[in-house]
Parts: structure tokens; sequence; C-alpha cells
């Protein structure tokens, strides 16, 4: 038995593709083990505690609870809508959460791996209360950078106990903060620091993860603080006014959701943590290895419970090739910007899993995902299943399955490629190989010609269909994990049962396929959509100030002044390969001659351009339109959504200034 886990996301914000980058490679692994005939149990859910959710839910005049009903209910409709399919998704302020961290909490302290402490911690006189985490301010001790509490967000990027950060100020009202002795509680991870390295050593996963807790598990391990001054979140057992550090409880969700998912499944979930019968393994961001390889290993022992046995994690995402930032617009929410979109989830399921290798740092770019899409989903894998369908169902309807050896065995050896890469969590090999598959079917069908064979000798023609139909019905089985929703629908229409299916199935040849009515089974992405996706992204980046803070609508003079509008003129104008409304332009704005996209296609013509004065917001950051850099922008009068260009009224000079 396996036990498959994600990383559990804090329902304090709306979903974005750095989420998916671990849940949907899960949710494919889940897949291909089930279809290998394994048991598999998937679990996740809502991380509900922390001083950032209370903090923001203060903020926004809501009770913690009452802002993690929002998240919660968005993120299970973010899994539902892409198909992500956990067997139970919990969320850690439920009760049978809160009594099973008490129960581990309790044996850590019953087996001596936890010790009080007086520790001076950072107090607000004005708030009347204690400081913890993110409702702190400070200096790093390390680096000197601003740092929040915990963590030195900004400069060396160290974790940072309770106490330690210097110049505290309240998060919430500014007043500096004084010092005041408190009794808190820490775990004595010190103490596991033998069992950590032999631990981590026979840890299976993905290189990244283990070779970063190699490092730090080698050398020295502090001991943690492991309580908080909070009321919202897990009481700590023999001290009421104190919760549980967030870290302590949230992966303890990994078992109680697991004990949630085995009342529904009819398993007993001992099996797993207590007696480790089965393989756990966690999928996790890069950026929590720490958690997932030291601290938890060393909870779950000093507690008695099963280790987990592989840590899966995934490399960083960037976008349009810069650091991902919600507050800088380098982010795609998956809800306003994919489903609201109307795209199929499988496009981003494949593009998640292909671009690169799990580990490797992914780039999300609304171009490199349409050509994925439109030259690689669609352009080998679609329309090769759709021919093939339509030629069986228009020509036989029912096809005798005479199919041609070397076809069998291209079949088997992506079948075996793919398990391979599954083993070692290489899920861009596994949809690669499936992507061969199908381009070798084009191929096969290419040259067969049965269009034309069948002109002549219709048994041929039969046998020719007979092979790409055996094909067509292993894709279905072997790209179901990453594509479930597209592949499931294919292997109705060839007659095959995903349900029951297994990898083998992909070589499994019935005497006869009857093929039904077939559907297209992925629509291109056209120019216009494109061309709207990557407007919405552009526009948000350029919205977003750098601390993504609005201020008042109102602006002085000197932030006018930083605007370097100058008149241009239009040396030369072309559209844009594939778009219609993008003319390229060439601008002499004086001292240079700048390219620049601009949105008049559909109003102007290059001629009515060229030799045209034009005024240009010079230094506004560059853009890609269409894969066109643009390095300015053309200023124009918004007329019911239609441009229209704004023009000096007598002559001057490129180059002028507009104050
Ligand atoms: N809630 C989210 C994160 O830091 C955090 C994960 C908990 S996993 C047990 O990615
Ligand atoms: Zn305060």
């Amino acid at each position: 038995m396996k036990l498959v886990t994600c990383g559990l996301p804090y329902a304090n914000g709306k979903a974005h593709i750095g989420h998916l980058r671990t849940y949907i490679p899960a949710d494919v692994y889940v897949r291909y083990l089930r279809l290998k005939g394994e048991d598999v149990i998937f679990v996740c859910g809502s991380d509900s505690h922390g001083t950032p959710i209370v903090v923001n839910a203060e903020q926004q005049g809501l009770k913690p609870r009452e802002l993690v009903d929002i998240y919660h209910e968005h993120f299970q409709k973010i899994f539902r809508e892409l198909d992500i399919e956990f067997d139970y998704y919990g969320r850690t302020d439920s009760h049978y959460h809160h009594e099973r961290t008490r129960e581990i909490v309790r044996r850590l302290l019953e087996n001596g791996h936890i010790y009080p402490k007086e520790i001076e911690l950072a107090y607000c006189p004005n708030c009347q209360r204690f400081l913890p985490d993110r409702y702190v301010e400070g200096i790093c001790p390390y680096c000197g950078a601003l740092a929040r509490g915990d963590e030195c967000d900004q400069g060396c990027g160290r974790h940072l106990e309770p106490g330690e950060i210097l110049k505290p100020k309240c998060k919430i009202c500014g007043t500096p903060a004084e010092f005041r002795k408190q009794r808190h509680y820490y775990f004595r991870l010190s103490a596991f620091k033998e069992f950590l390295e032999k631990y981590i050593s026979n840890l299976r996963g993905t290189e990244n993860a283990l070779n970063y807790a190699m490092e730090w598990v080698r050398g020295e391990l502090k001991d943690w603080c492991i309580t908080r001054n909070l009321e919202w979140g897990v009481k700590f057992p023999t001290d009421e006014e104190l919760v549980v550090y967030v870290w302590v409880d949230a992966p303890i969700g990994y078992i109680s959701f697991t004990e949630k998912a085995c009342e529904k499944l009819g398993k007993d979930w001992r099996d797993i943590w207590i007696d480790g019968r089965a393989e756990i393994i966690h999928f996790i961001g890069l950026d929590i290895v720490y958690h997932h390889c030291i601290f938890w290993p060393a909870m779950l022992k000093g507690a008695g419970y099963a280790l987990p046995s592989g840590v899966v994690a995934s490399g960083m995402v960037k976008v349009e090739g810069k650091k991902f930032s919600k507050s800088r617009g380098y982010v795609v929410w998956v809800e306003e910007d994919y489903l609201k979109a109307d795209l199929n989830p499988d496009y981003l399921r494949y593009y998640i899993v292909n671009y690169t290798s799990h580990q490797r740092d992914l780039n999300f770019s609304w171009h490199v995902f349409r050509d994925k899409v439109n030259n690689e989903l669609i352009a080998t894998l679609g329309n090769f299943i759709y021919r093939v369908m339509h030629f069986a169902w228009k020509n036989f309807g029912k096809v005798k399955m005479d199919v041609d050896e070397e076809v069998t065995e291209r079949i088997r050896r992506a079948k075996e490629t793919i398990e391979d890469a599954i083993s070692r969590w290489e899920f861009k090999e596994a949809s690669d190989a499936f992507m061969e598959l199908a381009g070798y079917g084009n191929s096969f069908f290419q040259s067969s010609k049965p269009w034309e064979v069948i002109k002549e000798d219709r048994n041929e023609a039969e046998r020719v269909i007979a092979s790409a139909l055996a094909i067509v019905r292993a894709l279905a089985v072997l790209a179901y994990p990453v594509l479930p929703r597209s592949m499931r629908a294919v292997a109705e229409t060839v007659g095959l049962d995903i349900d029951s299916s297994t990898l083998d199935t992909a070589l499994d040849i019935p005497e006869y396929v009857k093929v039904g009515k077939p559907e297209v089974p992925f629509e291109r992405i056209d120019d216009e959509k494109m061309e709207e996706l990557e407007r919405i992204m552009m526009e948000r980046i350029r919205d977003s100030g750098e601390e993504g803070e609005k201020m008042d609508e109102r602006i002085g003079i000197e932030e006018f002044q930083r605007l370097d509008i100058r008149i241009g003129k239009v040396l030369k104008a072309e559209k844009v390969k594939g778009s219609k409304k993008l003319m390229r332009l060439e601008v002499d704005i004086g001292n240079e001659v700048r390219q620049i996209v601009a949105g008049i296609a559909e109003e102007y013509s290059p001629e009515e351009l060229e030799g045209e004065p034009v005024a240009v917001l010079v230094n506004i950051k560059p853009a890609r339109l269409m894969g066109v850099e643009s390095n300015g922008m053309i200023l124009a009068a918004d007329i019911n959504g239609k441009p229209v260009l704004l023009k000096p009224e007598k002559d001057v000079e490129p180059g002028a200034r507009v104050r």
C-alpha cells in the first residue's frame, strides 16, 4: 500500500500556478500507481492555522475560521475543476485534527522530547499582547535586513526563533515592542541528529530534497520553540494559554486526513502510520524541505509513529521568465486567469508535467503554453487520435484487430519507459514517452495511407486501421493520468472502460473493437484568446506597484515627471504575424529608434502610420506581446475601446518632451 500526500495549502489566499506545480504531478503519480494496480490513498487539506491567517482575518474584519471557510471552499473547487482527486481533503481546524495533534504532543511530552523554557518575547505594550511570528517586524540578527518575527524574508532567508529578532515593532499598531519573559515549550530536535543522519541517508525522493536535507542534518540542529501566544490553533495539552506552532500541527494533518480517508475506504489508518505497512510519500515545494525531512521525521520518531519513505520536491516556478511574485504581478491565478478563460484543465496538466523535469524550475509563459497545446497536444496527439477514430468509425464501425507486431512492440516500449520514469518521479519522461508513441502512430498512419489503400483493398486498410487503433487505445490508457478528461472520452469512443483498465490494458488487444462517433479531443488556442491572456498578465504586471499596495489615487508632480513622454516619428509599421490587433512599429524618439508593439492594427494601416508623429511613453518597462518585444508605449485616446492616436498640434522634431 502507498500513501501519497501533498503539502497543505494555507487557507489564506487564492490558488496559483505555484500550488499546481506540486498538486498536479502528485495527482498524475497517483493515477499511474492506480493504473499499475497499486492500492493508493491520496490525501491533502487546508492548513488553517498560523499567524498570517490570524493577521489577515483581523484586517478583513473576519474570524479566522470565516477566512478559512472561504479559501477551503476555493481550493476544493480548484482541485475539482483540475481533476486533482484526493481521497480526503480535510482542514486542520477540525476537531479530529486537533485531537490527533494533542495526542502526538502528549506522547512527545511523555517521552521527554519537549521541555519548558523561560524566554524573552516581543510584547506590545499598546495592544497588550505578545507578538508571535508575523505580528512582529524588526531586524534580522544574522544579516541586518528587515525581517518578520519568524523569518528573515527579505534578507538571508533564515528561520528566526521567537525572541531572536532585533528592534521589534508591533505589526498592528507600530509601537516598539518590549521584551517580556514567558514560559514556552521546546522540542529537543538536537537529540535526533544521529537518527536523522541515518534516516535521511535511506530516504528516497528527488535529489533536490535529499541533498538539502543531508546538508542541514550535518550542520547544527537547534531545538525548536513549538508554542505560540495565540488563540487560534491547537491548544498545547499542558498549558491551554498557548497553541502549538503551525508547523507542529500542519504535517500531522497527513495523519488525521489519512484517518478520515480510511474511515471512508474501510481501511485502518494504524496500518499506515503506526505499523508502517505502507510507503508514505510526501509531495512538497522545495521551500519546505527542512520541515519535512528534519522536523517532521524527528517528531514522528519521538512519538512512536511510522516514518515517511519518500519526499518528492518540485522545483520553483517562474512566470514569463521572471521570479514568481504575487505582489509584482508575475503570477497566474488558477481561477480568474485560467478557468475563467474556459481552458481545458488537461492543457495545464500537460504543461506542468511536460515543461521540464519535476525538480527543475518551471517557467510559465502563455506563449509557450499555446505552442505546447497547439503544436504538441493537438498536432501530435489529438490529430492522430481523431483521424484514426474518424476513419475507423466512418469506414468500418467495428474493426477486426489484426495488429502489426512492430506496433505492439512500440506500445510495449512506451509502457515500460513510462513505468520506469514514474518510479523515478520523472513525469516529463513519462509524458514524452506517450507523445513519442503518438508521433510514431502519426507517421505509421501517414505512410500507410489507409484512405488510398481502402479504394483497392478493404482488408488491408482494415489491418492498417487496426494497428493505428491499437495505438489509440494504448494512448488513452498511457496518457490518462496526465490528461484524464480527454483520454476518458477517447477511451469511451474506442470501447475501453478506463476505470477498470490497468497499464497492461495498453497491450491487451481484443478480437474486435467497436468505434463510436468521435469528437475532437482538443480545441486549438487561437490568437485572439492568446492576446487576451497576455493582455491580462501584462496589465497586472504594469498595475502592480513594487509593494502591491494601493495609495491615495492622486499623484505629486514628481511622480508625473518620472514619466518620460516624447513625440516620436513612425519610421516603419507592419502587422504582427498571427495577430489581428497588434502592429509592430519602429519609432524615432530623437536619440534612438525603438521597436514598439501597439494594439492599433484594426484601426490603422501601416501606410497611414509611416511618417506620422506619435506620443510615446519612453521609460515604461519592456514587455513581450505575441513574442515580439515592445520597448515603449504609444499613447492614444480610448474611444469605446478603440484607440485614436494623439498628435502634436504643430510639426515638432522627434524627441520633443511632453510635460
Ligand atoms: N501550509 C504551505 C507552505 O509553506 C504550508 C505547508 C504545510 S505542509 C504540512 O508551502
Ligand atoms: Zn501593538
